[in-house]
């Protein structure tokens, strides 16, 4: 093959490599697939974006095609330089009104919906977001909304954030550390999280299911491994969402097995410095604080007072429930989806493999620091969860101890 023959192939090559790419991206149900909207917002968005989407590609192929048509019928065949010309006002005018138009034709609805997403004033249910390196916390705090009788007592978690459907909900986001965006693409566009500042997002589901999302400006060294999940349950007194709220705000129950007895105290001993568990007590009967401040770059680490009733964990990056156990959740129709997600996390259904690759060595599951010799950069604290040089029995009684947190 001469140079030319083989530059040619290797186009065709980078052309059929390109095109599988872009079939690929049209599974029929990605999650994260910004044409398939689930929720008012996000079904704004569509509506603007179709049209638009086809405007412009209307447009990339004529000007494209005039491109191609002119390079290859002016190409250099050694004719003589053409006579040259100046000005031609009418055709200037004409090209310049032409683009302006078509601009404020797709200027007019696009500020029309940024401003309407923007309006935040119908919220009926309240979250807080916070960003950090690299897992998403949610809070619900104390407030008339969400639920017919509201919600009575705050609610700390993480990596899924768990709403009523059909409700209006407002999230109020920021971050501890460096930026980071929020977005479910199927539920509504990007929003910047920003340290010192509170961004509103809108959010709502149409019906009951999970929407895969992942944080969208980059933040650091496991800025890949951040996702979240929304989990939209019914709504109501007698709904799945009451009884979510019900069960994250029932009382600690200490547990009876003897191997998660031993975790539990593992847990006080290794653990509590850093994640708190609501209503964990030591042995002289009082409550065990976690102080993530004293311990983590961003100030804070997840709950894990409620850990197995999520089915993700460490930025939603793996999954607490086995393949199977979470094909089902995911696949159930929306009538069913909400009693599979309630049940959490149980023993058949555990997937031990990758919490125990976890608890074994968290830093090398994900990636934390780039040099852990590095520290004095942050005052000597950590970012993410270090590495703790637990035993493989410890690590079955911490196991037996966080089964039981639902
Ligand atoms: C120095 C603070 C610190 C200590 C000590 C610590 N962790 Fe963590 N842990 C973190 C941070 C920070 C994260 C979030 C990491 C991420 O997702 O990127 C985390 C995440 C987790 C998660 C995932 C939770 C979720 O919802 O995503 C689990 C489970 C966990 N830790 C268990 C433990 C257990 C069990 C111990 C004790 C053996 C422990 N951790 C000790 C800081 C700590
Ligand atoms: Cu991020």
């Amino acid at each position: 093959m001469t140079p030319f023959q083989r530059r040619r192939r290797k186009l065709q090559l980078a052309g059929v490599a390109a095109l599988g790419l872009v079939v690929a991206g049209c599974a029929e149900n990605a999650p994260q697939d910004i044409f398939q909207p689930a929720g008012p917002n996000a079904q704004k968005i569509d509506d603007l974006q179709r049209p638009i989407f086809y405007i412009a590609g209307v447009v990339g192929v004529v000007v494209l095609s005039v491109v191609a048509f002119v390079v290859w019928k002016f190409k250099d065949r050694g004719q003589p330089i053409p006579e040259q010309t100046h000005g031609k006002p009418k055709l200037e005018v004409a090209l310049t009104i032409l683009p302006a138009v078509i601009l404020l034709g797709v200027a007019i609805p696009t500020v029309s919906v940024i401003m309407d997403l923007a309006d935040t004033d119908d919220s009926e249910c309240i979250v807080n977001v916070t960003g950090q390196q690299w897992w998403w916390e949610f809070d619900y705090p104390v407030q008339d909304g969400c639920l017919p009788g509201g919600i009575t007592e705050p609610i700390v978690t993480s990596g899924q954030m768990v709403i009523p459907s059909e409700t209006k909900v407002l999230i109020r986001g920021t971050s501890r550390d460096v930026i980071h965006s929020f977005w479910i693409p199927k539920l509504n566009g990007k929003r910047d999280m920003v340290p010192g500042r509170i961004h509103t997002l809108r959010m709502e589901a149409d019906q009951p299911g999970i929407y895969a999302g992942q944080c969208a400006e980059f933040c650091g060294l496991s800025h890949a491994n951040m996702r979240m999940e929304v989990v939209a349950l019914s709504p109501g007194a007698e709904g799945d969402f009451a009884a979510w709220v019900a069960n994250q705000t029932a009382p600690y129950e200490a547990p009876t097995d003897e191997l998660a007895l031993a975790g539990q105290s593992s847990f006080i001993t290794n653990c509590a410095r850093c994640h708190q568990v609501d209503g964990l007590t030591d042995d002289a009967g009082q409550p065990v604080i976690a102080r993530p401040d004293l311990q983590v770059y961003s100030g804070a680490a997840p709950n894990l007072t409620n850990l197995m009733t999520r089915n993700t964990f460490a930025g939603a990056t793996w999954d607490l429930l086995n393949s199977e156990c979470r094909e089902d959740v995911w696949e159930s129709d929306p009538e069913s989806f909400g009693d599979k997600y309630l049940a959490g996390v149980t023993d058949e259904c555990l997937n031990e493999i990758d919490l125990r690759e976890w608890l074994r060595d968290s830093p090398a599951k994900k990636p934390m620091y780039a040099d852990a010799e590095r520290l004095e950069e942050t005052d000597g604290l950590f970012r993410g969860m270090p590495y703790l040089a637990l035993s493989e029995t410890q690590i079955d009684e911490l196991l037996a101890y966080l089964l039981e947190r639902k």
